[in-house]
C-alpha cells in the first residue's frame, strides 16, 4: 500500500487554505486539491508491504516521541517544476517543530529499515497540480496560525477520480 506521513492542520489553517484555493480557483487553471486533504508531508514512503506497517507505526511513534503541539503559520505561495504543469503551493512563514520533527521520523525509519523519498524536506501545502501559471497574476493568499497536534501516517488510493487520504495510525503530540 501507498504510504506517507504528514502533520495535519489546525481549523484555522485549512480555513485560510480554503479561501486561498477559491481565489486561486477564479485565475489559475489545473487540477485542485480537495480542501477536506490539505496535508504537509514529512516523509513519503511509496508502496510498502503490509507484513510492514506495523515497523512503520513503530518507528512513527519513537520519531515523534517528545515533540509537544507547536504553533505554525503560513506564508507565501510558491511553485515546484515547469511553469505550464506547476505543483502549486502554500509555505509556511512560521514551521515550528515541523523541521526537526521530519528529521527524527526520518531517522527513525531509517534505523528500522523502512525506505522513503529522500528529498530534502521543505514545509508546503500542495493547494494545486498540474497548474498552468503562464498566465494571470497568482492573488495574495489568506494567512492564519494555529496549533499542530497531530502527525498521522496516511495510505494513498490514487485508485478513484481522486486522491483519497485514509489515516491508518495517528500520533497525538
Ligand atoms: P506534494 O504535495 O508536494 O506532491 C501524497 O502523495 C503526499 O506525499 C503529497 O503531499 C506529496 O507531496 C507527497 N510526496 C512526497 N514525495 C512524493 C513522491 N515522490 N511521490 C508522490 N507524492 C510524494
Amino acid at each position: 500500500m501507498r504510504l506517507f506521513i504528514a502533520a495535519e492542520l489546525p481549523e484555522a489553517v485549512l480555513e485560510a487554505l480554503a479561501e486561498t484555493s477559491g481565489l486561486l480557483r477564479g485565475c489559475i487553471r489545473g487540477r485542485y486539491v480537495s480542501s477536506d486533504s490539505f496535508h504537509i508531508t514529512l516523509a513519503f514512503l511509496g508502496d510498502v508491504e503490509g507484513s510492514r506497517v506495523d515497523t512503520v507505526i513503530d518507528a512513527l511513534d519513537r520519531g515523534c516521541a517528545g515533540f509537544a503541539p507547536f504553533d505554525i503559520s503560513l506564508g507565501d505561495l510558491g511553485s515546484f517544476g515547469k511553469r505550464s504543469k506547476a505543483t502549486l503551493w502554500q509555505g509556511l512563514q512560521g514551521a515550528g517543530d515541523l523541521p526537526a520533527i521530519a528529521q527524527s521520523v526520518r531517522a527513525s525509519l531509517n534505523t528500522a529499515g523502512i525506505a522513503f523519498d529522500g528529498k530534502a524536506f521543505r514545509a508546503h501545502i500542495t493547494l494545486m497540480r498540474a497548474a498552468d501559471l503562464r498566465e494571470g497574476a497568482l492573488p495574495t493568499p489568506a494567512l492564519a496560525q494555529g496549533t499542530v497536534e497531530r502527525i498521522t501516517l496516511f495510505r494513498s488510493d490514487l485508485s478513484g477520480s481522486r486522491p483519497v487520504y485514509d489515516p491508518l495510525h495517528v500520533v497525538c503530540l
